[in-house]
């Protein structure tokens, strides 16, 4: 083999999750070596099919044994870019207020616009990026950032720029959703039309235009936005060519599912009200369910998502963060996918799925979430003995090391 058609890296004496659909559990490979060459994936198999021996194949070769290699993992769901944080309501919770209850009060969600608005993007940026380097300490690779905490048209803004420079800085990928929608801004109040208008029709063209808009999201809920909002948005977003998401039945059943299904939308999110009709509704459009125990623990929920159903419909599910200041703060994948377990009954199969091949998709991507020859060279290395040992720590850190488009992660 010349030296140029050698692959850059090659890990051997491996166990694989490949999480490929091949029957296998978690589409395992022991004993296996992995290879890449630039940024993509050359070989993710067994020892025993590498064409020749390591060093002759790959510049750089690691002998692992003892250790697991998944895919990166993927956060679908974060709302990680804020100003401030929410220590005080937590308070109040535990001393018996509800989420909505603060909310309406004039806390919650615009306690957290008041701060972000207050921030420059610099600014936001510093309290950010710890965030967002937690999440990548426990093996994310890929994760979404949606906007939210901002509700006028600068700050929203400065959320998503800061979003993308989140990305750069630390050499990930970051998905970036608009979440507009979020709450009504008080200076609206008795106008709620008015702010419908201006982010369906000022707001996300010009975002878009910006390219700053990956993908479109609401929350549709009692103290969020109504069906038909919500509805107005999806109609905007789809006329500009960009795909939905939706804040759908975390506290209430307002049809959100369903409707988010109709537009063939990437995901819903939360889900513990969805009915049994909008199961079917996701499974026919192929809509991901996305679970979020972490807002169902700190909330201390007691009604989990249909979780049987999805199975029944073969409807994928994913498992997020949901990292966020009021309902979620929560800082590490690989908690959620232990959660989702314990909270939820996911198998842990299911809760790496719902962190690889399933997130994936929840964010419209087909290039990773997997270990497959093509898929971009996106890894995490863990230290464990078995894959379910990933949803069955609670915390500590199992992450040898993790691997974006190929580079090694440096944090
Ligand atoms: N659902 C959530 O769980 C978060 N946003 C949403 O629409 C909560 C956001 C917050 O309380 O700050
Ligand atoms: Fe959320």
């Amino acid at each position: 083999m010349t030296d140029d058609a050698r692959w850059d890296h090659l890990l051997v004496d491996v166990g694989l999750a490949t999480m490929r659909d091949d029957g296998a559990p978690y589409g395992a490979i022991g004993n296996a070596a992995i290879g890449w060459r630039d940024d993509r994936i050359v070989f993710a198999g067994p020892m025993a099919d590498l064409p020749g021996a390591p060093h002759a194949l790959a510049h750089h070769v690691a002998s692992l044994p003892g250790t697991w290699v998944t895919p990166g993992l993927i956060d679908c769901h974060t709302h990680l870019v804020f100003g401030g944080d929410r220590a005080e309501e937590f308070e109040l919770r535990l001393e018996g207020a509800t989420y909505e209850e603060i909310a309406r009060a004039g806390g919650g969600i615009v306690s957290s616009v008041r701060a972000t608005r207050a921030a420059g993007e610099d600014e936001l940026l510093r309290q950010s990026l710890p965030r967002a380097k937690a999440l990548l300490a426990d093996g994310v690779t890929t994760l979404e950032i949606k906007s939210g905490y901002g509700l006028e048209p600068e700050a929203e803004r400065r959320m998503l720029r800061v979003a993308r420079r989140l990305g750069e800085v630390l050499g990930v990928d970051v998905r970036t959703s608009f979440l507009g929608l979020h709450a009504l801004p008080p200076e609206y109040a008795g106008r709620r039309d008015d702010y419908v208008a201006l982010v369906c029709d000022i707001m996300l063209p010009s975002l878009a235009d910006e390219e700053l808009v990956d993908a479109v999201d609401a929350f549709c809920e009692g103290i969020g936005f109504t069906h038909a909002e919500t509805q107005r948005l999806f109609d905007k977003a789809t006329a500009l060519g960009l795909p939905v998401k939706l804040h759908a039945e975390q506290l209430s059943d307002l049809g959100g599912a369903a409707l988010v299904a109709r537009y063939g939308g990437l995901s819903a999110d939360h889900l513990e009200w969805t009915s049994p009709d909008a199961v079917r509704a996701m499974a026919a459009a192929g809509t991901v369910a996305v679970l979020l125990p972490g807002a169902y623990y700190a909330l201390r929920d007691t009604r989990p998502p249909p979780v049987d159903a999805f199975r029944e419909h073969g409807v994928a599910m994913a498992v997020a963060t949901d990292l966020n200041p009021g309902t979620s703060p929560l800082l590490s994948l690989r908690l959620a996918m232990g959660m989702a377990c314990t909270l939820f009954r996911l198998t842990p199969e299911e809760a790496l799925r719902g962190a690889t091949v399933n997130a994936a998709r929840a964010l419209g991507l087909t290039d990773r979430g997997t270990l497959a020859p093509g898929q971009r060279a996106d890894l995490a290395v863990w230290n464990v003995r078995h894959l379910a040992e990933l949803c069955y720590w609670i915390g500590g850190s199992l992450l040898r090391e993790s691997w974006v488009a190929g580079e090694r992660v440096v944090l």
